[in-house]
């Protein structure tokens, strides 16, 4: 019934993957063999080939998931890859897809999603490439991938009928490939009841301590029905915007403060919960808040590292964290007086696989809302939320009380980060060479009364495999803690857009509880003059405020 066929075709220049795959308007993936050559481009760029391998297929269900799929079923099949396993109607999390590469020891995985952009036919799509780790590839398989994709010349498809992935525990065949579609849930919600206490988490929700999960139209939707209210016994009305939606109800499926506005506004109302949190497209990414109370990914990562052994699975502590540079510096507070080893990596989480496999992290974060551990390979948003739950029902306190306790023992780091999206290419690479050349000069300069002891652009050396990532961005450090971090996002489709990242400490008791872009003004006003932004980009107004 199916005939491989071979097409001819010829290279896109522009499939370089960014901070998290390949990520392009969905326009882009329609035109004619844009998708084919990308993924015969993972395909070729496999070790030993496509042959023989397995693989496992799902998305975030964002718009185009579906069409992909069955071009991506048909092309595995053509290149002969021996097992897919793909998730009933193309759904798979990304942290779910990390925990079957791992779970059944596959080859690696392919994730359809453009994970926080917004999704719909004028929209954003991506493909994301996973490895036997079940972490996003390495910057030297991204580096294979593009090479491929500038050198292609044929991709390889199957042509038959499409596939029916409507029903789970089904295989087909297709040549010598067996499709298995599969429940994209429980493997998944098994995993989190193995790493928490759920009897706790369902005593504390049983004793009348109220939430709210809100899946922003997107794929979690489906998991937290599951977990929190099937096996956790919370009442289906603490789920907000849980049936997954092609175009995410028109939304952007970002947990922040600008775009889960619905959950904010609720959690700092009169009739607000105890407890509220939402996840992003494809599910790795959580915002964590309490009642009127909102708690940076940076600190969430510090209090987390800090009670870490109330959860089942930490009991025996860590063995160390991580965090991506911009991050702010709280968890190193913890680090240090728990006596741990702290790692600074790249935006990026591919930059934390080699330090989870080889045991020298536990737990690590970014600010940019994702936290994860070493249970699998990606950050996971639904498992940030269960860790939250089943601290808060072990201490039974309220999350601004656990948030203040902690700056009382380790101080606050006051944290913002500043975007300006939707920039003209040209003019944010030159307001960052501009940085890049001045650092020099910046180091030892006292500016608004605080002095400039490390200038430069940061540079990783992987402490695994001695892989250097350099250009990851602007550092500014002052003599009194502050900081200011410069980068361009690699995850935007539209123009550049800027992130300027703003880290201000204080341990005095009387400043803990001060509004953070009141406490950091100064430092804001600072990063702005520093950039000199409004001669390279025309205005110095952010976009979005975090
Ligand atoms: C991706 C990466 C993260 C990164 C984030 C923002 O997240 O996996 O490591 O922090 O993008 O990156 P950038 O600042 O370059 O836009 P996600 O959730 O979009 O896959």
């Amino acid at each position: 019934m199916y005939e491989i066929k071979e097409v001819k075709t010829t290279p896109f220049k522009d499939q370089k993957p960014g901070t998290s795959g390949l990520r392009k308007p969905v326009t882009a993936f329609q035109q004619p063999h844009y998708l084919e050559n990308f993924i015969q481009s993972i395909f070729n760029s496999m070790k030993g080939g496509p042959r023989g391998k397995s693989l496992v297929l799902g998305g975030d269900g964002r718009y185009y998931n579906k069409r992909a799929i069955q071009i991506i079923i048909k092309m595995a099949a053509a290149n002969g890859v021996r097992k897919l396993m793909v998730g009933r109607d193309g759904f798979l999390s990304t942290p779910a897809v990390s925990n079957i590469i791992r779970k059944y020891k596959l080859d690696g995985g392919i994730i359809l999603s453009a994970s926080h952009n917004p999704g719909g036919p004028d929209g954003d799509f991506g493909v994301k490439f996973n490895i036997e780790n079940g972490g996003p590839a390495p910057e030297k398989v991204t580096n294979e991938i593009y090479q491929q994709s500038l050198r292609i010349e044929r991709y390889l498809i199957a042509e038959g009928p499409d596939i029916d992935i409507s029903r789970d525990g089904v295989e087909i065949k297709i040549l010598d490939t067996t499709v298995k579609i599969i429940d994209p849930v429980t493997d998944y919600a098994d995993l989190m009841e193995e790493l928490f206490d759920f009897s706790k988490i369902r005593a504390l929700l049983d004793s009348g301590f109220t939430m709210c999960y809100d899946a922003l139209h997107a794929i979690t939707g489906i998991y937290a029905r599951e977990i929190f209210v099937n096996r956790l016994g919370a009442p289906e009305e603490s789920l907000r915007n849980c049936d997954p939606l092609p175009d995410f109800g028109g939304g952007h499926p970002d947990p922040n403060l600008k775009y889960a506005a619905g959950l904010v506004e609720l959690m700092f109302s009169q009739d607000a919960p105890d407890f509220g949190a939402a996840s992003d497209g494809d599910g790795d990414r959580n915002m964590i808040l309490g009642r009127h109370f909102f708690v940076t990914p940076s600190d969430s990562l510090a209090i987390l590292a800090a009670n870490a052994r109330l959860a089942p699975r930490y009991k025996d502590g860590l063995k160390g964290v991580a965090r991506s540079m911009p991050t702010s510096r709280a968890v190193d507070q913890v680090a240090q007086e728990l006596g741990l080893p702290c790692y600074e990596t790249p935006t990026g989480w591919k930059f934390f696989g080699n330090l989870l496999d080889a045991g020298m992290i536990t737990l690590c974060g970014e600010e940019s809302f994702g936290t994860g551990s070493d249970h699998i390979r990606e950050k996971d948003g639904i498992w940030a939320i269960l860790f939250w739950l089943n601290i808060l029902a072990e201490k039974r306190t309220s999350v601004a009380e656990l948030v203040r306790k902690h700056w009382m023992s380790h101080g606050r780091n006051y944290y913002t980060r500043h975007d300006y999206e939707e920039v003209e290419r040209e003019g944010a690479q030159d307001l960052m060479k501009d940085l890049d050349r001045r650092l020099p000069e910046l180091k030892g300069q006292t500016l608004a009364g605080r002095t400039v002891i490390l200038a430069d652009n940061f540079c990783y050396k992987d402490p695994v495999d001695g892989s250097k990532s350099c250009n990851q961005g602007i550092r500014i450090g002052f003599d009194d803690n502050s900081r200011i971090v410069y980068r361009l996002s690699g995850t935007g489709t539209k123009g550049a857009t800027i992130r300027i990242y703003i880290e201000g400490y204080t341990n005095a008791p009387e400043l803990l509880d001060e509004d953070t872009q009141e406490f950091l003004s100064d430092l804001i006003r600072l990063s702005r003059s520093i950039s000199r932004i409004k001669e390279h980009i025309g205005r110095e107004e952010p976009t979005v405020i975090t």
